[in-house]
């Protein structure tokens, strides 16, 4: 009998004992206090401040003000019961300038809600870095200059010494593709730049932080568990021609291998470095990097929402508004079919699976945690105050169950957690999208559950799915 075997007749789908139920969330999209306690702007505040770049110019000077109703927020985890929770730490909040030593007021926070969370029997799961780089270090050269990876490493040393003996684990980088290749190759995210060779020099730079991070836990924190996020693409090729397949093989270079390679293998993927010729000779990768950016982790983080299609296209002058190095006039982007969410992102759970067992065959003895999965949809509450989301819970129900099939069929995938927890800013969407199992009227700040925040709880009670 396997761990997923015996079950209770209302619950058709068991996880394993110890699954980790959590939800996610991040620093500048919920905290708020954009100015409060020594905290100086972040390349996000730069960006949403800038006329254009977010709908409705949408900041997060106040967004869902956990700042100040972080207990208020935990209180909502506990009766949920989640087992963990997912936050990122604001670096402008700690360290403002990039440099130098820490501000208490900024690390206080972070040790109440450390603290608080261990109170509530829920396990504190601490991302580093969630996009949002300290200003004065975008302005000394951001992520493209290497510098940047030493500040990193040196405030992975000041979170490490002020939290590590009480963080269960520990998350470098969020999703570092779209902080790399949004932030500077096509301009989406902050801080705007559009420059293909920025987007490679910063995504190298992303994984030598990243390997001088561990370096810093392991060192300070031996017994945390040390990991990363990435949001990998789940990508499909439109057939089996050879042109098709090989649209897909860029894609898989440029959004996944440019992380994985140097991160698990120690190596940078050879037709990743083909592709990008035309802008780059990788000349700034330096002796002894990949060695430090193989540094050995715990444990795979991975964002899911959606597959990406592709097809081989015509070669034909590439788009400046491209994320993909080395992919453009090679590669089209094909709807795929079926509902989509708020966003206009497709529903399909599949992508889920085949992404788990690929990393189960690719990176075998690696537990996998899936730190972000969900859904907007257009939320509000109706007269009686209640806030009615079906298609969410049909979308968590029909990606649990892909988590749960990967399991069965050996992938070794440790814990899930629902992204989010509340409305939040959206980045390029501001408050326009709504993510969380909370409700958050941002008028007033009030919180209601909506109807997929009851049917978590009750996953999570079950240990399972229902029929
Ligand atoms: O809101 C984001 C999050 O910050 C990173 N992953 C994707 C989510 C939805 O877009």
């Amino acid at each position: 009998m396997t761990a997923l075997d015996a079950r209770p007749a209302t619950t058709t789908l068991r996880f394993p004992t110890g699954f980790r139920w959590g939800t996610a969330t991040a620093a500048y999209q919920i905290e708020g206090a954009a100015s409060e306690d020594g905290r100086t702007p972040s390349i996000w505040d730069t960006f949403s401040r800038t006329p254009g770049k977010v709908r409705n110019g949408d900041t997060g000077d106040v967004a869902a003000d956990h700042y100040h109703r972080m207990s208020e927020d935990i209180g909502l985890m506990r009766r949920l019961g989640v087992t963990d929770y997912r936050f990122s730490i604001a670096w402008p909040r700690v360290q403002p300038t990039g440099r130098g030593p820490a501000v208490q007021k900024g690390l206080d926070f972070y040790r109440r809600l450390v603290d608080e969370l261990l109170e509530a029997g829920i396990r504190p799961v601490a991302t580093l870095y969630h996009w949002d780089l300290p200003q004065e270090l975008e302005d000394a050269g951001g992520w493209p200059e290497r510098d940047t990876a030493y500040r990193f490493g040196e405030y992975a040393a000041i979170m490490a010494e002020a939290l590590g003996d009480r963080v269960a684990t520990w998350t470098t980088l969020n999703e570092p593709w779209c902080a790399a290749f949004l932030g500077y190759g096509n301009g989406e995210h902050a801080p705007g730049r559009t420059s293909a060779l920025a987007s490679l020099r910063a995504a190298h730079h992303f994984n030598l932080a990243h390997g001088l991070a561990v370096g810093q836990l392991r060192g300070t924190a031996p017994a945390a568990e040390i990991s990363l996020t990435l949001n990998l693409h789940a990508v499909r090729p439109r057939s089996n021609a050879p042109e098709d397949l090989d649209a897909a093989r860029r894609i898989d270079a440029v959004g996944n291998r440019v992380f994985l390679d140097p991160v698990f293998h120690g190596r940078l993927p050879e037709d990743l470095i083909h592709d990008t010729a035309p802008v780059t000779d990788w000349s700034f990768v330096l002796d002894g990097d990949l060695d430090i950016t193989a540094a050995p982790i715990d444990s795979l983080g991975i964002n899911y929402y959606s597959p990406t299609v592709v097809a081989a296209a015509s070669p034909s002058p590439s788009p400046s508004s491209s994320p993909w190095a080395g992919a453009e006039g090679h590669v089209s982007f094909l709807p795929a079919p079926g509902p989509r969410t708020a966003m206009n992102w497709p529903v399909d759970a599949e992508g889920l699976y085949e992404l788990l067992v690929r990393l189960r065959d690719d990176l075998p003895g690696v537990p996998l945690l899936i730190t972000e999965n969900g859904a907007a949809y257009d939320d509000y509450a109706d007269p009686s105050g209640a806030v009615k989301d079906p298609e969410r819970v049909e979308y968590l129900h029909a990606h649990l169950t892909a988590v749960h099939r990967a399991l069965a069929d050996g992938a070794d995938v440790r814990g899930y957690f629902l992204w989010s927890l509340l409305d939040n800013f959206e980045w390029a969407y501001g408050y326009s999208k709504r993510f969380g199992i909370v409700h958050v009227d941002f008028a007033t700040q009030r919180r209601t559950l909506k109807d997929s925040a009851r049917w978590y709880a009750d996953i999570i009670a079950r240990g399972g799915l229902p029929a």
